[in-house]
């Protein structure tokens, strides 16, 4: 018997990316891992088209591609200034990355942020019909539930995290802290990554707000939200596939004949601060100093794409990469051999998997992540008879299920880089097999499919069809 959803799904996020974009250019895992939710229930995505108008008049723009609908409005310069450069990334993105040091907080900011939210609401308010789920994503949108109730939405509506929850002493640091937590409750159904991140949510509430924890449901005052930890995957198989074909094929004996017998370790970030890039540099460099014999037997390649250029933190931390990355290669580089090749820009995705299989380590070290998807393409990549090695951050959310084979470091030490880099590369094969095996079964089992389909079962009940 088939089941039949019952309702639409509309999915709304800052930015929208349509399915047949899912394979070119630099793109976050977000954005690939919603293409596929889309394909399974007919809905809308609604989202932020990027661009900026004048004036807003929510005029909003459908498009349809690869069988999904998607619906976009502009928004106007100072609304990009206050809600997204402003309260989503200058404010709650450090501050829910724990940068209590980096975040600012303006009456703009969060002002705009709310302007924002209600602009969305009323916007997307009349394509919602009384069948259908709403799924609302991520830190650029957490009081829109409430925005859409306000207007008399009664749908089932959730809302699921894509990066960390902070804990409850450091939340208390926003001004609209209490203001922020309250809007969750508008929700049915709110997702983390991981119990980590649920607990502090939790404590939050509890502890400053007076919530009740019951099961899996946290009440406040007459209302009751499903909290869940529900790690993001990815789309294993298609990423393996992609790590096999002939562009990846090409990227992989191109990277292979420019190491000359060198092992590759390789780095791929988005150019921000929580990825901890700073400190992979110090623990190379550390490595290179500790080990003099290895110096020429490898080199690091790291990935970053600029993203976020417009905010402060972001330029300074390209700025430190850059003087950083000058002074190893200057220090240690020879006539035949650079430590660090470092890289500014994007490649599209089947080059990026024939890039990971080719590299001996994959080196991850966020400071803090949600989850880190890079880590999990890095497993699925590798070749089953000689994979290489993940060094893995335990404080990315991905720490929680790639344990049982990554090797785990504290980014903040770069002697625990250093020890971890040189273990990975005397690590002998049948161990690297093993390890790789206990990870590729997690990263195949709990997948993208296995993520959207524990979100939506929870927010959108199902008929038999016929
Ligand atoms: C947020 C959370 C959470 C990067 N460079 C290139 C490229 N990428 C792709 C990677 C990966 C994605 O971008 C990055 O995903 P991450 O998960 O590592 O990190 P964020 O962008 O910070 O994502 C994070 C995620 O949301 C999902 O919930 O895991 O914790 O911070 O897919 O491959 N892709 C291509 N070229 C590049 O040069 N094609």
């Amino acid at each position: 018997m088939e089941l039949d959803p019952l309702s639409r799904l509309i999915i709304i996020s800052n930015r929208v990316s349509a399915p047949s974009d899912s394979h070119s250019g630099a793109q976050g895992g977000l954005a690939v891992a919603l293409s596929a939710a889309l394909r399974e229930y007919k809905g809308i995505w609604f989202g932020w088209s990027g661009e900026t108008t004048e004036q807003f008049n929510g005029h909003i723009n459908f498009q349809r591609s690869g069988g999904v609908t998607t619906a976009t409005v502009d928004l106007e310069e100072q609304d990009v200034d206050e809600y997204y450069n402003g309260y989503a990334n200058r404010t709650l993105w450090p501050l829910f990355h724990y940068r209590i040091d980096l975040a600012e907080y303006e009456r703009d900011f969060a002002g705009g942020y709310s302007r924002v939210n209600d602009r969305f609401a009323s916007t997307v308010r009349p394509l919602i019909e009384p069948d259908d789920a709403i799924w609302i994503q991520d830190y650029h949108m957490f009081p829109l539930g409430s925005a859409l109730r306000e207007r008399g939405c009664q749908n089932r509506i959730g809302f699921f995290l894509h990066i960390p929850w902070p804990p409850r002493r450091l939340l208390a640091v926003l001004p609209e802290a209490a203001e922020l937590v309250s809007h969750l409750f508008a929700y049915d159904v709110v997702g983390f990554h991981t119990q980590e991140w649920l607990d502090s949510f939790c404590d939050y509430a509890i502890d400053e707000m007076g919530a009740v924890l019951d099961g899996d449901h946290l009440r406040l005052g007459d209302r009751s939200v499903q909290v869940m930890a529900n790690p993001i995957g990815i789309d294993a198989k298609e990423f393996a596939e992609a790590s096999r074909s002939p562009t990846a094929r090409l990227a992989y004996r191109r990277m292979r004949d420019s190491a000359v017998g060198r092992d590759l370790i390789v780095g791929v970030d988005r150019l921000d601060y929580s990825k901890g890039l700073e400190e992979r540099f110090l623990g190379y460099e550390r490595f290179l100093q500790e080990h003099p014999e290895e110096r020429k037997e490898v080199f690091l390649l790291q990935i970053a794409p600029p993203s976020r250029g417009a905010v402060g933190s972001y330029q300074k931390i390209r700025t430190t990469l850059e003087g950083l990355s000058g002074r190893i290669n200057g220090a240690y580089a020879d006539t035949d051999w650079v430590p660090i090749r470092y890289v500014n820009q994007g490649y599209p995705r089947e080059q990026l998997a024939g890039i990971y299989r080719a590299a001996k380590i994959g080196l991850v070290t966020p400071l803090r992540d949600g989850m880190n998807l890079v880590a999990k393409e890095y497993v699925a990549a590798q070749d089953p008879e000689d994979p290489g090695v993940l060094i893995l951050s335990r404080f990315a959310g991905a720490a929680a299920q790639l344990q049982v084979g990554a090797l785990l470091i504290n980014p903040y030490s770069a002697e625990e880089i250093s020890d971890a880099i040189i273990a990975a590369l005397k690590m002998p094969r049948h161990e690297r097999i093993d390890r790789w095996r206990a990870m590729m079964d997690n990263v195949e089992a709990e997948d993208v499919v296995w993520w959207r389909k524990r979100f939506t079962d929870a927010l959108i009940e199902e008929r038999v069809a016929g």
